[in-house]
């Protein structure tokens, strides 16, 4: 655990690039205008990528950039839903900034984003995938997103030319068209390619060679599984636990043919993903789901082990698409190597939020508590920054957009908010780096009924404040009580750290100007 806290990073020669310094001359020089390949998947949690986590999956191929990179073990976001992240990433700015605060804005794409920044200074910039800002993508030479959220199969994708269905699997499709992008491309000069995926988001619809990968497995419940959220007051609202919202038919595919099985969202899978197969792939769905189905219905659950086999189901499915997401990333590195492209590009990798396998008896995000506040951040450099080993100081997804520009030699433009993680990535350790974090979820009311709140981050605390149609505070110490279950707000002996954390948390709201504070 020593290892996680540890900066091991080396990076003289990265001075001599893109930092400007030429002292300390690399014997290979790093390039001028690295191309960047920016993957972002959905509802990725650190908990099923090995390099974070090794309980639940290998990930080989997402590894590998954590090898012959950095690895961020403090990674945050700034707002904990789709459109919001995006548009952070976007923007280098919190949601209250960038006028994106909950997935039923739409983004103003007129506004300064990094691929336009990038696109200005020469850059070919593109983004294929999951894009849900609403708006049609701007600062892009080219695009093909998905229709809203997407889908699991045979996918619509949208593009200057309109809407059209692609048949196959969307994780895999999205690896195609980027790669084809890269072959197409103007060589002469460098790239910035956004590669977005839709997996792993709801309602994890595994890839048709990958249905049977995990079918058998079972996992342990996390502790907190059955969390009863006593002194936490919102987390007593919320409506996404496995147990009670999770949908037997949209989420874990139990549709029978009989027509037994009556929930809210049946038609919804019915008409939805199921439909969209093609008579093969529903053959080879069904060939795999009937049987699952029939023993699931002969086992007549209740209760508790309703609860802990929905659990399994879930994360059965999950994982599968967390496979077909690793084998896309080992595929597009590998074409990176193939293709000379390994010792001039930086290839980043992230997800919009984190997501709960479980914990707190959870699947979904939204909430500032840790596992949908973190989220896995990668990064590997050329070769020739020596950019490797573990980062551990506070970052967050307002400080892509700097870092990327940073990289590219692009002067940062003082509006942005998020900070350039280059001086980490160099393995400095700024005195001035940030000592919390400040996060903000809006989307109330809302699909699982998480409250609006803000709140802030220490290496050591976290204090939230829920608003909107309840006002209530949460104190945690994250070292002694790492699954945020004992709020300490009225425990005296926490006074007068309460009364720091309130004043520094209002300090952060001053330097992002967070029209909240007036209110
Ligand atoms: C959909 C999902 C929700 C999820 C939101 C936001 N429902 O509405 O479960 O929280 O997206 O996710 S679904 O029935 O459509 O799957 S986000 O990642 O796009 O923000
Ligand atoms: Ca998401």
């Amino acid at each position: 655990m020593k290892d996680m806290n540890r900066n091991l990073v080396m990076i003289c020669a990265l001075g001599a690039g893109a930092v400007g310094s030429v002292s300390a001359a690399p014997k290979v020089s790093v390039p001028k205008q690295p191309n960047i390949v920016f993957i972002m998947t959905d509802d990725h949690s650190f908990q099923t990528l090995s390099a974070y986590d090794r309980r639940f999956i290998n990930t080989p191929g997402l590894d590998r950039i954590a090898k012959e990179g950095i690895t961020f073990t403090n990674s945050f976001v700034a707002n904990s839903i789709c459109g919001p992240s995006r548009a952070c990433m976007l923007t280098g700015k919190h949601s209250h900034t960038n006028g994106f605060r909950d997935n039923h804005d739409t983004f103003d794409g007129s506004q300064q984003t990094f691929p336009k920044l990038l696109q200005n200074a020469g850059y070919q910039t593109a983004v294929i995938g999951k894009w849900h800002l609403k708006s049609n993508p701007t600062g892009f030479d080219h695009w093909s997103i998905l229709n809203d959220q997407g889908t699991y199969y045979n996918p619509d994708f949208i593009d200057q030319n309109g809407k059209k269905r692609h048949e196959g699997y969307v994780t895999n499709l999205i690896t195609d068209y980027s790669i084809n992008w890269m072959n197409q491309r103007d060589q002469s000069k460098p790239f910035c390619l956004l590669v977005h995926h839709k997996a792993v988001h709801r309602i994890w619809m595994p890839d048709i060679p990958n249905l049977t990968l995990f079918k058998d497995q079972t996992f342990p419940l996390p502790s907190n599984f059955f969390d009863d959220y006593s002194g936490r007051t919102a987390a007593g609202k919320q409506k996404m636990s496995i147990a009670k919202d999770m949908d037997l038919v949209y989420d874990l595919k139990m549709l029978d043919k009989e027509g037994k099985i009556q929930t809210p969202y049946r038609r919804d899978f019915q008409n939805g993903e199921y439909a969209r197969m093609t008579d093969a792939q529903r053959k080879a769905w069904n060939e795999v789901y009937d049987p699952i189905i029939r023993h699931f219905m002969e086992a007549k659950l209740e209760g508790k082990a309703l609860a802990e086999w929905k659990y399994n189901r879930y994360m059965q499915d999950y994982l599968s698409c967390v496979k077909s997401l690793d084998d896309n990333i080992a595929r597009l590195l590998k074409y990176l190597d193939d293709n000379g492209l390994t010792d001039n590009t930086i290839v980043v990798y992230t997800s919009d939020q984190g997501f709960y396998m479980g914990e707190h008896g959870w699947f979904d995000k939204r909430f500032m508590y840790e596992e949908s506040f973190r989220t896995p951040l990668l990064m590997r450099l050329p070769k020739a920054y020596h950019a490797q080993g573990k980062v551990s100081q506070l970052v967050q997804n307002i400080d892509y957009a700097p870092t990327f520009l940073e990289l590219a030699g692009v002067p940062v433009p003082e509006d942005i908010q998020g900070q350039s993680l280059v001086p980490l990535l160099k393995g400095e350790k700024p005195e001035n780096w940030r000592k919390s974090l400040y996060y903000h979820f809006y989307e109330f009311p809302g699909e699982h009924a998480v409250r609006r709140h803000y709140g802030i981050r220490t290496d050591r605390y976290k204090l939230i404040h829920f608003y909107n149609d309840i006002d209530t505070w949460e104190l945690f110490d994250l070292k002694k009580d790492p699954s945020e279950m004992k709020n300490l707000i009225d425990n005296p002996k926490y006074k007068s750290i309460i009364a720091d954390m309130k004043a520094q948390l209002k300090k952060l709201q001053e330097q992002y100007r967070d029209p909240i504070i007036n209110q």
